[in-house]
């Protein structure tokens, strides 16, 4: 591969995120060893465990009741048109066969090849697919022990370091990329996460994304896969003109559309039904399904994806709290679909509490809580002439002036948040 890389050519045509920008809804799925300890993914990391102490989740992974199929048919079900499984996490542990480490799936009692089983699933429910791939690993022997490493206050740290070599691990990680991108068919997107963008900015020893020779990562995505989606969590610079295929708020979702260089650029939001990514036993902060159609209408009427993750258990199952949220989003998007896929940024401004959300001349207002006798859409007469709940299709009363209001005019509604579908005469105006 040449040597002088320039990640400007690498960057992605706008034309081939559309399907992606239509799509507005997928599934985040992190599974791995830690689904045993359920309490996050991060716990090797947070409870600093030794490498010897956290083998018994690697010698006890046995999800004998998964079923990718199970998994692709909840997806579908809740509304949602693409996943992004984590192939391996940052404790370093692989669902699929690599050829280049022992630690997958494979050499654990369950045997299979997990990735592998979740693509043909997916595919065939008609879900477009995406790999996680972390670009930490705890597991490697040649990552380096940072501030961030379960290891770091290990005594005789320092003595653990030597020897390590992050060019031998880049070396790994793109063997194991050439393998994800290359055995498994056409993959949609790949998910990178996360490298330290300025590592100095911690007082830490590195050369930031250079470590992980990202550009190099790149090239090679863009060799094996040209059309896939990247996230922008290479943290290739920007002052070298790398601009990522999207961005990825986590855990929140923007109030103004994200940016790069005063330029609007395609995102997706993360978020989490509980306060975990992976499967956590005791977390109870379980979003309600009324937050949860909120993250999703927030995004959308701001121009941006939501990426909606599940923790899969141990035994390969969905546990039964995600199961209702999927089944939430199910009941909602059946109804309501068409004010998300394909649909956008409106050209109007929204009410106080609504947002606004608009697929051509379809405009949805999404009012998220219902005003005690109406509503004034402020500029907007002459802009529609029909109105109703996008629910059930039935019309709503409405005027074209503030003081024709007749204020004994009253509808009954369901709880939560209403959407109003209204034809605007002309789009795009
Ligand atoms: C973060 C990771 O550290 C979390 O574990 C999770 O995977 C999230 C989506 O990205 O940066």
């Amino acid at each position: 591969m040449n040597e002088a890389i320039s990640v400007k050519d690498l960057v992605l045509a706008e034309d081939k995120k559309d399907w992606f920008v239509a799509d507005r809804f997928g599934m985040f799925i992190h599974w791995g060893l830690y689904a045993l300890g359920a309490r996050h993914e991060w716990l090797k990391n947070r409870e600093e465990i030794a490498p010897e102490d956290y083998e018994k989740y690697f010698e006890h992974f046995d999800p004998d009741l998964y079923d990718a199929r199970e998994w692709a048919r909840r997806a579908k079900q809740a509304g949602m048109k693409y996943a992004v499984l984590t192939s391996k996490h940052h404790e370093g542990f692989c669902l699929w066969d690599s050829q280049v480490t022992e630690y997958k799936a494979t050499n654990t009692p369950i045997g299979r090849d997990l990735l592998a089983e979740y693509v043909e699933a997916f595919r065939a429910e008609g879900l477009k697919i995406g790999f996680y791939y972390s670009l930490i690993d705890w597991h490697h022997p040649d990552f380096t022990i940072d501030v961030h490493h379960p290891q770091r206050n290990h005594p005789g740290v320092e003595q653990l370091n030597s020897g390590r070599d992050m060019t031998r691990y880049a070396a790994y990680m793109r063997d194991q990329v050439r393998e994800l991108l290359t055995n498994y068919g056409k993959i949609d997107i790949i998910w990178f996460d996360f490298s330290y963008p300025k590592r100095e900015y911690r007082g830490l020893p590195g050369k930031g994304h250079k470590d992980w020779e990202s550009d190099k990562l790149l090239a090679l995505v863009r060799e094996l896969q040209p059309g896939i989606m990247v996230n922008n969590r290479l943290d290739l610079l920007e002052e070298e003109g790398y601009l990522p295929d999207m961005t990825t708020p986590e855990q929140y979702t923007p109030r103004v559309a994200p940016t790069i260089k005063g330029q609007e650029v395609t995102w997706e939001a993360c978020h989490t039904f509980s306060g975990s990514w992976g499967y956590h036993r005791d977390e109870d902060t379980w979003k309600d399904p009324d937050q949860l159609i909120k993250l999703l209408v927030d995004s959308v009427s701001l121009g941006g994806n939501l990426l909606m993750n599940v923790g899969p258990t141990g035994r390969g199952t969905f546990d039964e709290r995600a199961n209702q949220a999927l089944e939430a989003y199910g009941e909602w998007m059946r109804l309501h679909g068409r004010s998300i896929y394909g649909a956008g940024v409106s050209e109007f401004e929204a009410p106080r509490d609504c947002r606004f959300t608009q697929r051509g001349d379809r405009l949805y207002l999404h009012i998220y809580s219902w005003p005690f006798r109406h509503i004034h859409l402020e500029g907007m007469a002459g802009t529609f002439d029909y109105a109703q709940f996008l629910h059930d299709a039935s019309e709503v009363h409405w005027l074209e002036s503030a003081e024709e209001v007749d204020s004994n005019v009253g509808v009954a509604v369901p709880k939560g948040t209403v959407t109003l579908e209204l034809p605007v005469k002309k789009p795009g105006v």
